[in-house]
């Protein structure tokens, strides 16, 4: 994306992106984070003087506290190494900073910025108290031994654990931090601070506090939020079929709940490249594959009869009735979306954060396809995170079919907010305008009630 092909703003908000790019120059996907929801809200601003007045956009922008750290560990063969460990605190305007840590050799300063913005917006549609925040570290897990794991967990928490507390700031899991890393980093908590502070952290092992439900939720609500969306027009994901992107937690849950759902998944990717399955993914083959076997997506392929390995492309290229995009930031081009609707697409629920970039979605919103903007359509990964902090704190564990229905009523809350706001604004059916207003409205009233900070 280079941001000379953004669409222009409205005047009343240019000044404020022309200063995030003077100020921040080298952080192109924070810029693209902070146009797309600007391009969204100048109606809100002009129903709203009091947001103008007290500087709510300027403020914003801003993060509150960024953190950067050095993270030193000794690898297997005994040599240093360094790494850089961030947390950028954005928003702690509607509860506590939220958000996940991402360990991936592509991490800096924009990537973590433009996620802990999303987050701001995401965690105020949820309707819970919850602010934003995005933390992480460009170590790469990939090859790296249990041992080595661990270590570098634990010297990245050794300086992060200051900056936490329930009430401060809850970390969770993104890409590269599941539920086996956040077992050391919690671990190493604990030893640190002598608490059990269960609610310091979200996407714990059941067995320690931690709530059902929550690793399955990212995936399980996009797939729910596509169902929201078809329920619109009297139609349901049932007899659908569905292309995946991503074979993490985020896609291998996105996969089981269309299955569950009536629908069929076909295909599952990394950066390697992407597999098709006509008969459906296998679910426990894929988990097999990538979460016990720590093996690339092609390791399926070899496995599983009638599958094949597309090397070095994209799921994009097949006739789906539905993308549900769900490894990283910019996955999906102007010209996947192209193939997308040629192929008779009809909608799109982004499962990661912001994997279309701004032209693939002004081809989707042009042609007609319900397109679920991530922050509306992964809200229930943050949003089941919260359901763990109330747990946490009232000392309580709900069943997985109660936490499932909760969840549900969740995603059907968000996609009813984004959708009301959207023909509030005059843009029916718009859920990029509907869910930056509703996230962007929460906030901003809680920024004027709360003064100048
Ligand atoms: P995982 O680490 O479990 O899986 C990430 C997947 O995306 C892997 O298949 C990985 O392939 C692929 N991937 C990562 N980086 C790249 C890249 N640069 N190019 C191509 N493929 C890539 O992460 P999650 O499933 O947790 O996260 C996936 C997305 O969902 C992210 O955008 C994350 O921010 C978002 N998200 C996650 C939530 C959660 O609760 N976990 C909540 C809301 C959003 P490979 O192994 O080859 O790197
Ligand atoms: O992007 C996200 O919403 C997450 N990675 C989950 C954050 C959380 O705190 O559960």
């Amino acid at each position: 994306m280079s941001t000379s092909t953004l669409v222009a703003l409205p005047a009343a908000v240019q000044p404020v992106y022309d200063t995030v790019v003077a100020r921040n120059p080298h952080e192109p996907e924070f810029q693209q984070a902070v146009h797309e929801v600007l391009g969204s809200i100048a109606p809100v601003l002009e129903r709203h003087p009091k947001f103008v007045e007290a500087g709510v956009l300027e403020r914003m922008v801003e993060p509150e506290r960024q953190i950067m750290f050095r993270v030193p560990w000794v690898d297997d063969a005994g040599r240093l190494q360094v790494n850089r460990g961030f947390r950028v605190q954005f928003s702690s305007v509607l509860g506590p900073y939220k958000g996940g840590l991402r360990f991936h050799p592509s991490v800096n300063l924009s990537i973590i910025k433009f996620l802990g913005f999303e987050q701001i917006f995401k965690n105020a549609l949820t309707g819970q108290g919850i602010g934003g925040a995005k933390g992480g570290s460009d170590f790469d897990p990939r090859g790296r031994s249990e041992a080595e794991i661990m270590r570098f967990c634990q010297s990245f928490m050794n300086e992060l654990y200051r900056h936490l507390g329930e009430h401060t700031d809850v970390p969770a899991g993104d890409i590269g931090v599941g539920a086996r890393e956040i077992g050391f980093l919690f671990g190493q908590y604990r030893k640190i601070t002598n608490r059990h502070e269960s609610g310091m952290f979200t996407g714990k092992g059941v067995q320690w506090g931690g709530a059902e439900v929550r690793t399955e939720a990212t995936g399980y609500g996009a797939v729910f939020f596509a169902d929201e969306m078809l329920g619109v027009h009297g139609d349901s994901l049932a007899g659908k079929r569905v292309a995946v992107s991503g074979s993490g937690n985020v896609a291998i849950y996105a996969i089981s709940k269309a299955h569950q759902l009536g629908a069929t998944a076909v295909t599952a990717s990394d950066s390697s490249g992407f597999v098709v399955d006509e008969a459906g993914i296998d679910v426990d083959l894929l988990r097999q594959v990538k979460e016990v076997d720590r093996l690339r997506i092609s390791a399926y392929a070899s496995q599983r009869p009638g599958a094949r390995f597309v090397e070095g492309a994209r799921p994009w290229e097949m006739p789906v009735d539905v993308a549900i995009p769900s490894a990283t930031q910019n996955e999906l081009d102007e010209s996947d979306a192209r193939a997308l609707v040629a192929n008779g697409v009809r909608v799109v629920s982004e499962g990661a954060n912001m994997p279309s970039t701004p032209e693939a979605v002004a081809v989707f919103q042009a042609a007609g396809v319900l397109f679920g903007p991530g922050k509306a359509a992964n809200a229930g990964g943050v949003a089941t995170s919260a359901l763990e902090m109330s747990q946490n704190a009232a000392r309580q564990r709900w069943s997985f079919d109660d936490s499932e229905a909760r969840l549900r009523e969740i995603m059907r809350g968000v996609h009813a907010s984004a959708f009301e706001a959207a023909e509030r604004y005059g843009r029916p059916g718009d859920y990029v305008v509907g869910a930056n207003s509703a996230g962007f409205e929460r906030v901003a009233h809680a920024m004027v009630a709360q003064g100048v900070i």
